[in-house]
Parts: structure tokens; C-alpha cells; sequence
């Protein structure tokens, strides 16, 4: 059996398995689940997963497992990655505290954000890219352009680009759709 990953390049959690797979190198079948056409209500996907979430992982000995910081967890603990996810009981912690922030604040808190665009003032902004005009006050800190810029460095950023590539088209899209009204 091989492992399938069930995923939607627009989603952010499912990006960050893409990164986790092209960082270890590693063989996941991707079946797409359009989640804003629905296809995550699916009486086959919701077999798999009834809580209908992408990222879905189905392993290699048919265990299911979703959420990407599990599933994340697992790859990296299943095919060795010391410098994503190290056995030092520290640096091991340290990687659960961001972890664990995703879950518990930025996600929730992106996820809001996201959904007001799309429902509001999406057609309002023809020169954004991705996120950085969207959220222009976290991505100009210092910091956070310092992050991105190591980021950009890492041989897997493409997987990356690729997610924010499938939100500029939705964007696209939607300003067309917008003018033709
Ligand atoms: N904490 C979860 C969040 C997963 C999640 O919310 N996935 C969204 C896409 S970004 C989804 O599948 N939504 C479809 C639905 O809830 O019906 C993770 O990190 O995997």
C-alpha cells in the first residue's frame, strides 16, 4: 500500500505537509479534495476522514491520520529528520511550542482573516500577492521578513510558491468574475 496524502494546494496546513514531504524526499500519493467545491463532503472522503479535513494521510499500513502537525510529526519521526524535528528533548519542545501556536492562535486567527477576504473585499485589491498585502502589518516586522527571507533559501520553498501561485489565481479569478458583474 502506498501512503495517500488526501490535500487542496489552497490550504495553508495542507502546504505545510507538501514542505514536510519535499524536505524529506520522500513518495506521497496526493489526492486533490476541492474543499470550496465540497468534494471533502464526499460519502468516499467522508469515510476516510468524517471530520472532512485536508490534510489526510493514509499511511502506507492503512492507519488514517489528519491534522498537519500530526501528520507532520509522523513523517518526520517515521523517516528521520534531526534538523526538523530533533530527538534532543529541548529543541524537540521547542518545535512543539510553534507547533502548538499554530494550532491554538495563528491558524484560527488566519483562518478569519482569510474568510472575511474572500467574502468581502477581495475584488478591492488587484495589486496584492498572496498575503503580503493582506497582512501588511505582521509581514513588513522585522522578524517576520527575516523568517521569510530564510525561508525563501530552503531547497523546498517551491511547494511554497506553489500554494500562494493557486491563491493569486483565485484572487485573479475573483476580481474577474467581479468586473464582469
Ligand atoms: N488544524 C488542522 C486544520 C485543518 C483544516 O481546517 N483544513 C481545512 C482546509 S485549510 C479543511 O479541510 N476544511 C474543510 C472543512 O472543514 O469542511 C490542520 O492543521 O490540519
Amino acid at each position: 500500500m502506498t501512503n495517500t496524502l488526501y490535500t487542496w494546494v489552497m490550504s495553508t496546513p495542507c502546504a505545510s505537509v507538501h514542505l514536510t514531504q519535499a524536505a524529506l524526499g520522500i513518495d506521497l500519493k496526493r489526492e486533490y479534495v476541492n474543499i470550496w467545491k465540497g468534494e471533502q463532503f464526499s460519502p468516499t472522503f467522508l469515510k476516510i476522514n468524517p471530520q472532512h479535513k485536508v490534510p489526510t494521510l493514509v499511511d502506507d499500513n492503512g492507519v488514517v491520520m489528519w491534522d498537519s502537525h500530526v501528520i507532520n510529526i509522523y513523517l518526520c519521526s517515521k523517516y528521520g529528520n534531526q534538523s526538523l524535528y530533533p530527538n534532543d528533548l529541548v529543541k524537540r519542545s521547542l518545535v512543539h511550542q510553534m507547533l502548538f501556536y499554530d494550532v491554538s492562535v495563528a491558524f484560527p486567527l488566519t483562518r478569519k482573516l482569510v474568510r472575511k477576504i474572500q467574502k468581502t473585499f477581495v475584488h478591492l485589491i488587484p495589486h496584492a500577492t498572496g498575503l503580503n498585502v493582506l497582512i501588511p502589518g505582521v509581514l513588513q516586522h522585522p522578524n517576520v521578513q527575516r523568517w521569510i527571507k530564510n525561508a525563501e533559501k530552503w531547497p523546498f520553498y517551491n511547494e511554497n510558491v506553489k500554494c500562494i501561485e493557486a491563491f493569486v489565481k483565485f484572487r485573479d479569478e475573483a476580481i474577474n468574475a467581479k468586473a464582469k458583474l
